[in-house]
């Protein structure tokens, strides 16, 4: 198939860490993330003079500076960001071709953001009567990066639920740092959204605006690209027949990948005739920890149970509601041995998180290749 998506221009910066990098380290180095742009990367912009707006449906717009960001208080959330794009090469050859950069399984970063709530930012403003519903708050909060021209738009931006970015529990923060450090130009710099349990996307960098609202984002990004178009969207042109009907994604889904063993490999038994096997796992957007990993080396007939690492900490930290809350949005490295055949073969491997959402055997296809999250495999092992 043909991809109806050829970018022009310039071809921004879009790289990822091969899986064993990414494996070594249970947070994420700030040299190793990921990096995911639809833009050059803006020069350098000055903290000390930088400023962005809060407008919209609030009591009284704003102009802030980065120094009233760091007036409030500081909020640390250790959370895994990944490209809603993630394991797209396997969706592309598993399944079928689809449009996108071939990400293989590293678009995704364990990191620990740092920087004041948004709930405690649009404090500041206050928000309009008009945003109160009966049930809670009604409408969204929009991130854009003006600044920078996009591959596709004037600039970048997304949204997110107002109900979710004034959930103290939801973690949405607006980081000035990332890892400990000040956040780097390529991490966004000086001020980003960090959405916990949302695709990538909705974690604008370089922000420049903030705009409460009773519509989802208008944007590009958030009405003609990551959506998981129906099957039936074959090639671009069907896929405006869907744009409109199919909601813009969200939450992420629980998802594992085998890293170790690379697929294509050789890989010798042990006297026991195992082989060790490693991978990551993620949850469900807020349903998180993952609670368990299975592996298979028997084309998912028998299954075992994987060792989990929480940087650290073993699986005992998912006994307390504390020791959950502090992985909820984290990934856990596993590993095990599993059992496999001489000759050729395939290990599988399948998550569970906090709320028993299962990590589905299947994927479904969808042009644009997002939201992959089949049983994690690594198949055309050569076992000696
Ligand atoms: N301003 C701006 N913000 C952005 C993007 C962008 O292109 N421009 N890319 C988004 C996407 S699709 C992802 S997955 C994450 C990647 O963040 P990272 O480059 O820090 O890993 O940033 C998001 N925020
Ligand atoms: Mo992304």
């Amino acid at each position: 198939m043909a991809k109806d998506y050829e970018y022009t221009g310039e071809e921004p910066e879009n790289r990822e860490p091969n899986i064993a990098e990414l494996l070594d380290s249970y947070i994420t180095p700030v040299s190793t993330a990921y990096d995911r742009n639809h833009s050059e990367y803006p020069e350098h912009i000055d903290p000390n003079t930088h400023t962005f707006a809060i407008t919209g449906l609030v009591q009284k717009p704003l102009s802030l500076h980065i120094a009233d960001l760091r007036a409030l208080p500081q909020h640390s959330v250790l959370c895994c960001l990944q490209c809603a794009g993630n394991r797209r090469h396997t969706m592309r050859t598993k399944i079928k071709e689809v449009n996108g950069i071939d990400w293989f399984d590293g678009a995704i970063a364990n990191c620990v953001w740092r920087g004041p709530r948004l709930c405690d930012v649009l404090s500041l403003a206050g928000l309009d009567d008009s945003v109160r519903g009966e049930k809670g708050w009604v409408g969204h909060v929009e991130f854009v990066c003006d600044g920078m021209k996009c591959q596709d738009a004037a600039n970048y931006g997304g949204s997110v639920a107002l109900e979710r970015a004034m959930c103290e529990d939801a973690d949405v923060i607006l980081a000035l740092e990332m890892n400990g450090a000040p956040l780097t130009i390529k991490h966004g710099a000086p001020v980003r959204a960090v959405v916990p349990g949302v695709l990538g996307a909705r974690s604008v960098k370089w922000l420049d605006r903030i705009t409460v609202q009773m519509h989802e984002s208008r944007h590009f990004y958030q009405q003609r690209d990551y959506k998981m178009l129906p099957p039936e969207a074959v090639d671009a042109k069907e896929a405006e027949k869907f744009w409109d009907s199919t909601p813009p994604m969200n939450d992420m889904p629980v998802n594992s990948v085998v890293g170790i063993p690379r697929q294509g490999t050789t890989v010798r038994r042990d006297e026991n005739g195992m082989i060790d096997v490693r991978g990551y796992a993620v949850p469900a957007g807020m349903d998180g920890p993952v609670v368990k990993v299975e592996v298979s080396g028997d084309d998912g007939r028998t299954w075992t149970e994987a060792v989990l690492d929480f940087g650290g900490n073993d699986c005992s930290i998912l006994d307390s509601e504390d020791g959950r809350k502090s992985v909820r949005w984290a990934w856990c490295l596993w590993r095990t041995k599993v059992r496999v055949a001489k000759g050729s073969g395939r290990v599988l491997s399948r998550a569970t998180d906090f709320k028993g959402n299962l990590q589905p055997r299947e994927g479904q296809w969808t042009l644009r290749g997002v939201g992959y999250n089949a049983w994690g495999e690594s198949a055309d092992l050569t076992v000696i």
